[in-house]
């Protein structure tokens, strides 16, 4: 009955909430609760709430509790300054507790940030207590208070205590001063712009907010790439107004540092970190700067890496770079960040024990111990760089005597970069749950990187965020997950990404089931997917490493120093990084690791090509062979990709509508995306090892018809790089004011679906148009923001037109008009039986809703 009751208050709910939402207040929405809900919670929260101390994150923690309870139902708390003799919230580190209300009696251990939610009762009169070791601690408890409440749990008999796994939770941003964010694809940076802070800071209060809901407690405001301008006495007021906007949220601001900066910056004749006149000039610029943010939580640094000034220059180590910086914060409580994020861009790709893998275990494990206490090496999750598959990087088990943090990357970089669909916790908990055994069984990478397993001072977990100014921060509503996801990860690493997934889900959408089973759903199967049509078996994203990351090119990282290869050719594929035969690399972990590595009886099949070099014949312990089964991921991949269209569209009516059709046109847009993927890397695969997909798909496109083979009128062919990113190899491009190409239908009369393969450069915005005879059946602009300017996969996309009907004889012509550099090139049309359409109705009615506006004058 209850079930009934509340599904028909979801529906209403539902109705009532439809209009649209931008995305900005991310999990933070506190929506109005259903009424049933809201009576409950009104019984158990007191009325007023009594916040102890004057603390700034007191003050915080007030207003948002305030804020939450007014938004989730619709009362506004009174606030007192004294517990009442009446039941009351009550908000205050344990120490201004005991002074205020001695007789609640609350004598708990908690780490910093730590808090315990609590019902007390004094006689008949109930308390509902939050209380920690600190003010953060205070506020963090308040936005779990009001989490619960979002959640729907039960808040009547509190007694809940929480620590922090790990004392580091920072994010990282790669914004440049210029207002670009390196590898940011949620827009301008909400820091800086035209190389300075910007007027407007509004965005990064609200940033400090969603940061400190989850219990991060600094973030980096400058690209590690880093410019020295950062350190500039002129600048160091601009990096205090930051400090300013994010104070009242407990982030405390950290600044990627050059070490060259002494130099440059500084005018002195070297950087070399054990020069005395370095030392005093790290140690003079660090005193000014905490003049000015006291609070600053410390440096990150980028050093001897791709092309940044580095210890190498003097023959120095890396423990001397670090620790000259450091002891310059040390005085100051302040931390230096050194990545581990070290290589040798000119490798020589012919020598086959060259490995890029290497180099981090080989650059810091022969430093351990030499580091000292307030320096935290920042190791990614993985030894190469942010690939879609990797294993954890040895490093995390070879560093005894030194802090360290995982590095993980919330910005899609090399994961479709915010237009697909991938939630990377399953691949972050992959890492932080992988079971090291250093030093012993039983020690999962999160212990290391907390500092747990060797008892160090300090340890955690960075995210390289790279929010921006975009309405939704991350560029995609439902990249907001990986945000959240990072910081409840970073707070507890024990929670499951499918707990997190629904804690995200229910906290953006609202709590009807049907939207959180499908959203569940869809995120926790997403990263699978995206690695299936992508780079399976551990081959990493098969894209352009030495450019823009995004779109298929599959030999892009062979033949360069960069290192990231996996030496497919026609015999085999597969880097051996093997003891026994390979680059070594798997002697790089503690013994009991290695063997499982070693081994292809034990390696796992999603890593085998990662370590191993085989055979396409060979058999994977799926029984299948390696082509087969590469043949078959990507086919596998791009059929649950076209899917989430569909489940998305089942949610119609339970989303609000900006929301709704936002996510719709980025999932269209995935699911032809990932068939360019498909058809690239499947071709390439079939072109390489000659063998045949023995489900006969791979080369065979049942009603597609090349541009190049059509009737052209204007369109010239022209030759695509990498030849795989097209259909065929070729495009037609129009090299003069509008072109055209044509075809005769000789098949059946009946309904179809067109679906036009063309090119979207980012140099201007084409215009198509296509006809059936005389009929106009559909036109179109190619006017989104894809990171490509030349055709490739990157710049390929499709329209899709839903249901046209076609008779023997009929003319199909697309026409398409130029735009600045932009030569509306086309690869091909398909022309698929409307009932065979593969994505069934949901492109086609998206493709009439959100495609086809009105943005053509009358004459066309
Ligand atoms: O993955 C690579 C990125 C670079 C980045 C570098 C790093 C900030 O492509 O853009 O530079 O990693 O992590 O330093």
């Amino acid at each position: 009955m209850r079930a009934v009751k509340l599904w028909a208050a979801f529906v209403l709910l539902a109705a009532a909430n439809l209009e649209g939402e931008t995305g900005q207040r991310a999990w933070l929405r506190y929506s109005r609760l259903d009424d049933a809900e809201v009576r409950t919670y009104r019984k158990d929260l007191p009325a007023v709430v009594v916040p102890l101390g004057q603390g700034l994150l007191i003050h915080s923690a007030q207003g948002e509790l305030l804020r939450g309870v007014r938004g989730m139902l619709g009362q506004t708390l009174r606030v007192e300054s004294k517990v009442p003799p009446e039941g009351a919230i009550v908000l205050g580190t344990l120490d201004e507790l005991r002074r205020a209300a001695p007789q609640f009696h609350v004598a708990v251990r908690l780490a910093p940030d730590g808090y315990v939610l609590k019902t007390i009762y004094a006689g008949k009169l109930r308390y509902t207590v939050v209380a920690a070791a600190n003010e953060r601690g205070v506020l963090c408890g308040v936005f779990a208070l009001l989490r619960k409440i979002a959640l729907g749990q039960s808040i009547h008999g509190l007694d809940e205590k929480e620590s922090p796994y790990a004392p580091i939770r920072w994010v990282n941003q790669w914004d440049n001063l210029d207002g670009s964010i390196e590898r940011g694809y949620g827009g301008r940076s909400i820091f800086w712009d035209d190389g300075h802070v910007r007027s407007d800071l509004s965005r990064v209060g609200d940033f400090g907010r969603l940061l400190a809901s989850l219990g991060v407690n600094g973030c980096s405001i400058n690209n590690v790439n880093a410019d020295s301008r950062m350190l500039a006495s002129d600048f160091i007021p601009e990096v205090a107004r930051i400090a300013e906007a994010f104070r009242p949220w407990g982030v405390q601001v950290v600044l990627a540092v050059d070490l060259g900066s002494p130099k440059i910056l500084g005018g002195l004749e070297t950087f070399d970190p054990v020069d005395p006149q370095v030392a005093a000039w790290w140690k003079t610029k660090a005193d000014e700067l905490y003049r000015a943010v006291p609070d600053l939580g410390g440096f990150v640094m980028k050093a001897d890496s791709e092309g940044r000034a580095g210890p190498s220059a003097y023959g120095r180590t890396h423990a001397d770079a670090a620790n000259a910086a450091a002891r310059a914060l040390a005085p100051h409580g302040g931390l230096l960040f050194y990545r581990a994020f070290v290589y040798d861009h000119h490798l020589d790709w012919r020598n086959l024990k060259n490995d890029r893998a290497l180099a981090a275990y080989d650059n810091f494990h022969p430093l351990d111990g030499q580091f000292d206490s307030n320096v935290v090496i920042q190791i990614k999750n993985g030894p190469i760089d942010f690939q879609v598959r990797e294993p954890a990087s040895p490093l995390f088990g070879g560093l005894r005597k030194t802090n360290q943090a995982v590095e993980l990357q919330i910005t899609q970089e090399y994961t479709g970069q915010s237009r697909h669909l991938v939630y990377l916790v399953p691949m972050w908990k992959a890492t932080l749950d992988f079971d090291m055994r250093e030093p012993r069984a039983g020690t999962p990478v999160k212990a290391l990187v907390a500092g747990k397993a060797f008892d160090r001072p300090e340890g955690g977990f960075v995210g390289v965020a790279n929010v921006g100014l975009d309405d939704d921060w991350m560029g995609s509503q439902l990249s907001q997950a990986n945000l959240y996801g990072f910081g409840r990860l970073a707070w507890n690493p024990d929670l499951s990404a499918r707990q997190i997934a629904e804690e995200w889900t229910r906290l953006g959408f609202g709590n009807d089931p049907k939207v959180v089973a499908t959203v569940v759903r869809m995120l926790l199967g997403s990263w699978r997917t995206y690695e299936n049509y992508t780079g399976p078996l551990g081959l990493q994203t098969l894209t352009d490493v030495t450019g823009n990351h995004y779109g298929p090119a599959v030999e892009a990282s062979e033949r360069n120093g960069w290192g990231q290869w996996h030496r497919a050719d026609e015999r085999g594929v597969g880097m051996d990084r093997t003891v026994a035969t390979g680059t070594g690399f798997v002697g790089q972990y503690p013994a009991p690791v290695a063997a499982i590595y070693e081994s292809l009886a034990n390696c796992p099949d999603d890593l085998v090509l990662f370590f191993h070099h085989l055979p396409y014949t060979a058999r994977l312990h799926s029984g299948k062979t390696v082509i087969q089964t590469i043949y078959d991921l990507h086919y596998d991949g791009e059929r649950a990709a076209s899917e989430y269209v569909n489940d998305w569209e089942s949610l119609r009516g339970r989303v609000d509508s900006q929301r709704y059709d936002q996510v719709l046109a980025q999932l269209n847009y995935q699911a032809g995306a990932a068939e360019v993927w498909r058809d690239a890397v499947t071709n390439w695969f079939l072109r390489a090892s000659g063998i045949a997909d023995g489900e006969g798909r791979v080369g065979r496109y049942p009603g597609r018809f090349e541009a190049e083979k059509m009737r052209l009128e204007g369109y010239m062919v022209t030759p695509v790089t990498p030849w795989e990113d097209a259909s065929g190899g070729q495009a037609v491009e129009c090299l003069e004011k509008r072109c055209s190409a044509s075809l005769t239908w000789d098949g059946a009369a009946g309904w179809y679906a067109l679906r036009v393969q063309y090119f979207d450069q980012n140099k201007g915005v084409s215009r198509f148009l296509v006809w059936v005879g005389n009929q106009l059946v559909g036109k179109w602009l190619a006017d989104d923001h894809l990171p490509a300017a030349k055709l490739d996969g990157s710049s390929s996309t499709r329209h899709t037109i839903a249901a046209v009907a076609l008779r023997p004889g009929d003319e199909i012509r697309i026409e398409g008009v130029p735009d600045g550099g932009e030569l509306a090139a086309i690869d091909y049309i398909e022309i698929q039986p409307r009932g065979r359409e593969a994505t069934g109705t949901a492109i086609l009615r998206h493709s009439r809703a959100v495609r086809l506006r009105s943005v053509f004058t009358p004459s066309d």
